[in-house]
């Protein structure tokens, strides 16, 4: 967008009705195929409308002219974005005779995230997205303040409904900035318009970590009948106001909040690559924990899957270990390397890198491709963690302490293991006792519930079609995966019994043709404590059964949420909306019961609405899902809960909001 070369104003008065066609034509390719621009049109896709704008306010901060974001939920699931940064140009364009303003919500951007072009550079394309939310919303507003002068402008699907109007003197308090509003379009998002509060303040929280110093405030505006269903209990507004001037070692102390740390600080170390086209950064610390939890970020776009930043750190993480080890003689001469894995565990990371033209690859674009990246991540974790090794030898003994336990560790686990599968020991035919087996062998048909609770239990043995489907209540106390290495999995009580049914085995030793059956459903209530169960199963799943949740084996049960009974006829709602919707459609005289959890439901409700593969529906795992539930796992569901409030408390800064 060439924002330099404007004109006057007095053209747009006319502007946006006319010379429109074009850009009209360019929207309604998103809305004919949504998907392609903003990856799907259920939640995740409807979340993301808000991530698209947020991100150019955030693009405006990282340009150092903006430290305050806005983000409101109101009624209606309008959605309202405020900054006080330079306010979108105003100005005409000499090119296409519109103000920049109008350009960036009418004309598609090149280069979208799910288009298959490439990213957008922080601090470089500035609107990108800006149309694609707009194409896809019932209504948009946008309004700038710029030198004393309001300016206001709507849309609706994506088109000017009126031109980019002066609207005078701003009000006082607001000398600069600029304000969207937008309602998605149902007819779009067919399935839901309804933000989950939860999702957006996570996703905030990590941008106000990734960027120090911005202040990010969201606020939940809604009534409780517009927000969703866990969410409905909150007060209002109910709020969080993000800002870490410590940036992302404010982020690992976070993950850190609810684990026990093994030395005081947290390491950081950051790098300007030589061109000065791009920028590392990487802080870590390490905790008693056995699990790693390394999270990268290239230009604030967490990379899921990975890439060359975070093969950098890995490589040199393991190979300046075990120079220090050999160079102290920590290592004799006789000893073995420390393998990546023992110089990890136990360690919790963050990495961001900043780059111009970063490449995405991967089914999910959410793997960094740049070749240069690794070599600028690698040689700034070498050299700065040779010296911080060097002058604070303490930390580095405890460190050192952890690495060689865990080298051990594994060694006794390898010998162990060795031996159990000369005995034979995990292949024995032995099946949990609560197991309900099916008879089919035939794992193109066989399925397994995993059901939290015995009274559930009971209604899904009852309900059940026994011939394909096998049903396994869970008892017992869950164990905490992040505490647990390999070996304890096998004697957890509550865990074991889903390793002997599934029959593959885990970790190293997981072998997907003993798989016996097709199907794993996750059977949980649709309250906080299912919801806990479903995070420690699909992390669980995540972490020793990884090929399960990749091929696709593993799915949610989706129970209804309501029966609203009108005569001898019940109907099931399975979310607010449907239930509104039958409730609307029958008029009159009929009766509702919320359903509090599985147990409450008979044997042939249970088979009705949820079992019966002709009427039921259910939700595949993806493995983006259980990455997320690994994440939620240890940043939010840590076991100590008052560490985590009082960091949050401690961190956010009172915003004095008058954007
Ligand atoms: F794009 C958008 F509509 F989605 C949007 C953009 C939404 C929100 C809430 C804020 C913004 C935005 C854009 N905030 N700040 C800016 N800044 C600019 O667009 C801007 C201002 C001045 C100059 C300049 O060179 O003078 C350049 C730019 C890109």
């Amino acid at each position: 967008m060439e924002i330099n070369e404007m004109t006057d104003m007095t053209k747009s008065e006319k502007a946006y009705d006319g010379d429109q066609i074009q850009v009209l034509e360019g929207l309604e390719a998103v809305r004919k195929r949504p998907g392609m621009y903003i990856g799907s049109t259920g939640p995740r896709g409807l979340h993301h409308l808000v991530y698209e704008i947020v991100d150019n306010s955030i693009d405006e901060a990282l340009a150092g002219f903006c430290d305050k974001i806005d983000v409101r939920l109101l009624p209606g699931n309008v959605v309202c974005v405020a900054d006080n940064g330079r306010g979108i140009p105003v100005g005409v364009q000499h090119k296409t005779g519109l103000p920049a303003v109008t350009v960036v919500f009418t004309i598609l951007h090149a280069g979208g995230k799910f288009g298959g072009g490439s990213y957008k550079v922080s601090g470089g394309l500035h609107g990108v997205g800006a149309s694609v939310v707009n194409a896809l919303s019932t209504w948009l507003e946008v309004e700038v303040v710029s030198e004393g002068t309001l300016y206001f402008q709507r849309f609706e699907r994506g088109h000017a409904v009126t031109p980019l109007e002066n609207r005078g003197p701003a009000p006082a308090g607001r000398q600069r900035g600029t304000t969207v509003r937008f309602q998605a379009d149902p007819e779009i998002f067919k399935e839901t318009i309804v933000y989950e509060y939860d999702v957006l303040q996570k996703r905030l929280r990590e941008q106000a970590f990734l960027n120090a110093g911005v202040n990010i405030h969201l606020t939940d505006e809604r009534p409780p009948e517009d927000r969703s269903g866990e969410e409905q209990d909150r007060e209002i507004p109910y709020e969080n106001v993000f800002c870490y001037e410590g940036g992302i070692r404010s982020f690992v102390e976070f993950i850190n909040a609810s684990k026990d740390v093994i030395h005081p600080d947290v390491i950081h170390f950051s790098a300007v690559a030589e061109d000065e086209n791009s920028t590392a950064e990487v802080a870590m610390q390490y905790t008693d924990s056995y699990q790693e939890q390394i999270l990268s970020f290239a230009n604030n776009i967490h990379t899921t899957d990975g890439g060359t930043h975070e093969e950098g750190f890995k490589r040199s993480l393991t190979r300046v270990m075990n120079d220090y080890a050999r160079k102290y003689n920590i290592l004799k001469d006789s000893d073995k390397n420390l393998s990546g894995e023992d110089v990890r565990e136990g360690l919790s990371c963050v990495i961001s890198v900043k780059l111009k033209e970063a490449q995405f690859e991967g089914q999910t674009k959410a793997k960094l491709g740049n070749t240069e990246m690794s070599a600028l991540v690698s040689s700034l974790v070498y050299n700065k963690m040779m010296t911080y090794l060097e002058e604070n030898p303490a930390t580095a003994r405890t460190i050192f302490d952890k690495a060689l336990s865990a080298s051990r560790a594994r060694e006794a686990a390898r010998k162990a293991r060795d031996l159990a599968r000369r005995k034979n020991a995990l292949e024995t035919t032995t099946l949990p006792g609560k197991l309900a087996d099916c008879q089919s062998r035939n794992v193109e048909e066989t399925e397994i519930y995993i059901v939290e609770g015995d009274s559930a239990g009971g209604s899904a043995k009852g309900g059940r079609d026994r011939k394909f489907q096998a049903i396994l209540p869970l008892w017992g106390k869950m164990l905490n995966v992040e505490k647990a290495r390999l070996d304890k999995v096998y004697s957890n009580e509550k865990l074991l019994p889903v390793v002997m049914a599934l029959g593959t085995g885990i970790g190293e030793d997981f072998d997907l043709s003993k798989l016996r059956y097709g199907k794993i459903i996750i059977m949980a209530d649709a309250d906080v404590d299912g919801s806990h169960i479903r995070t420690l199963l699909l992390t669980f799943f995540f972490r020793f059964m990884r090929p399960l949740v990749e091929e696709g084996h593993v799915y949610l049960a989706q129970p209804p949420l309501f029966r609203i009974t009108k005569g001898k006829r019940h109907y099931y709602a399975f979310s607010d909306q449907q239930r509104d919707q039958i409730m609307a459609e029958l008029g009159s005289g009929y009766d509702i019961q919320r359903y509090k959890g599985l147990g409450e439901m008979d044997p042939e409700q249970l088979w009705e609405t949820t079992m019966n593969p002709a009427t039921r529906t259910m939700r595949r795992v993806e493995v983006e899902d259980a990455l997320e539930a690994d994440e939620v796992f240890t940043i939010l569901m840590g076991d100590k809960v008052e560490p985590r409030r009082d960091f949050i408390i401690k961190n956010a800064k009172e915003a004095n909001w008058d954007v």
